[in-house]
């Protein structure tokens, strides 16, 4: 591989993660520290403000030290303490990645400009499939004061985009899981929960909280088909709850209704959340990185998006649909568009929710094989398009270009 410092040494990269809210932004920034280490080698140092969200994710993370290695990569607690410290003895890493716009530390940009070989400088911003993202992938922004630019990396669904995380050999894992059988029973069985019946109908719910979900409970519980939700230990959980005029539930509920039974586990570590998704008939996926994951598992599924205060989620919704559903045939593209946006945006064209959650469903459930079959191919086509890859070519290209203005400088 080539070398950013042209040395036969590995590439050091630092990683900045701010939690905003959720697990998204700690889960994207720990798979893309992992397989920039594994995969890539690099010297990872992962800097992270809230390692009590990334405990649950990756449980052997001790919530309170300020150093800790965890597969190979060398994790720091983004504390206040180091914010306010003026990191004179930390040596900036030669890739930068910086986070969903999460503000480096000043004096640290000052030690990136400082160095002999500036660092490369990266702004990982959200996953969207809006158009415009294509135009600003890529782009530098010059800083202010000093003579150091960043540029903003967007992932995307398109060539023209960053890609998306994923690991190279997911499709090859997830086929052999899907494959044997012996394996899907003892992931089953690590939960305590038993094999599917014939006929059942298998479902992961992780959603935010969701006006649609108690008519959406009601329809599965009045289905002819056996349904079994199974509900990781994170959001939604208070309305799991109320549905069943409880106060709580807690992982190991088992929730009946009709035809439908709850089964509440607990949150699963990122490693095994994926086998959640490859085995499940249809997943139920927020934000932004399951929703990735549940791409990548090649089943059908239904996307709760970030909501966020001015509505900019409605338009991001809406063009990831668009992209996902053109090669569609129409009704069963219609049937999901419906589900979708009853799931994310409730009362759909006047109707009570309750009408429409029940025809929604119904109308996805009629077209599931076309669904299957569609999730596999758009896995197929996106695992062509590598973030990390892409993310490697560009940094090359950024260090040639240096090189160059560098060599006509000395002319
Ligand atoms: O937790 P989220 O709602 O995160 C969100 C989004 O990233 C959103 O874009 C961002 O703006 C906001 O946070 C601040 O959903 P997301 O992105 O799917 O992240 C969940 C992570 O948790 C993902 O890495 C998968 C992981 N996970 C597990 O490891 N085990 C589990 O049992 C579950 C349910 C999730």
């Amino acid at each position: 591989m080539h070398l950013v410092n042209g040395m036969n040494k590995p590439i050091t990269c630092d990683i900045f993660c701010a939690v905003i809210d959720n697990f998204g932004d700690i889960g994207v920034c720990w798979r893309l520290s992992k397989q920039l280490a594994h995969e890539h080698g690099m010297i990872v140092r992962l800097w992270v403000d809230d390692l009590l969200s990334f405990r649950r994710l990756q449980p052997t993370i001790s919530s309170d030290m300020l150093i800790q290695y965890c597969f190979g990569v060398e994790i720091r607690h983004w504390s206040s303490a180091y914010l306010e410290l003026p990191l004179s003895n930390i040596e900036p890493a030669q890739l930068v990645i910086e986070a969903f716009a999460c503000q480096l530390p000043e004096h640290y940009v000052v030690r990136m400009v400082a160095l002999e070989r500036k660092s490369i400088w990266i702004n990982l911003e959200y996953l969207s499939a809006e158009e415009w993202v294509a135009g600003c992938h890529c782009l530098p922004s010059p800083h202010p004061s000093l003579p150091l630019s960043k540029y903003f990396f967007f992932p995307g669904f398109t060539p023209q985009t960053g890609g998306i995380l994923l690991e190279r050999d997911i499709i090859a894992r997830r086929d052999a899981f899907q494959s044997e059988l012996h394996s899907q029973a003892a992931f089953w069985r690590a939960l305590g929960v038993p094999i599917p019946k014939p006929g059942e109908l298998r479902v992961s719910l992780f959603c935010y909280e969701n006006s649609s979900l108690p008519e959406l409970f009601s329809t599965w519980a009045k289905s002819n088909i056996p349904m079994l939700c199974l509900v990781p230990e994170a959001g939604a959980l208070s309305q799991v709850a109320s549905f069943f005029g409880r106060e709580l539930v807690d992982a190991g509920d088992i929730l009946q209704y009709g035809n439908l039974e709850i089964r509440v586990l607990p949150f699963i570590e990122q490693e095994r959340y994926d086998e959640l998704l490859w085995i499940c008939d249809i997943n139920f996926v927020r934000g932004e990185d399951s929703c990735v994951r549940a791409q990548l598992a090649g089943k059908p599924f239904v996307w709760h998006i970030y909501p966020q205060q001015d509505n900019a989620h409605v338009n991001k919704l809406s063009a990831f649909m668009e992209l996902y559903c053109a090669g569609l045939e129409s009704e069963v593209a219609q049937a999901l568009n419906r589900l979708w946006k009853g799931w994310n945006i409730g009362i759909n064209e006047g109707q009570a929710i309750s009408t429409n959650s029940k025809i929604a469903w119904n109308e996805y459930l009629v077209h599931t094989a076309s669904l299957q079959r569609h999730a596999r191919e758009w896995s197929q086509y996106l695992s062509g398009n590598s973030l990390i890859l892409n993310l490697l070519n560009f940094i090359q290209k950024i260090d040639r270009m240096r090189s160059l203005e560098c060599k006509s400088d000395l002319r």
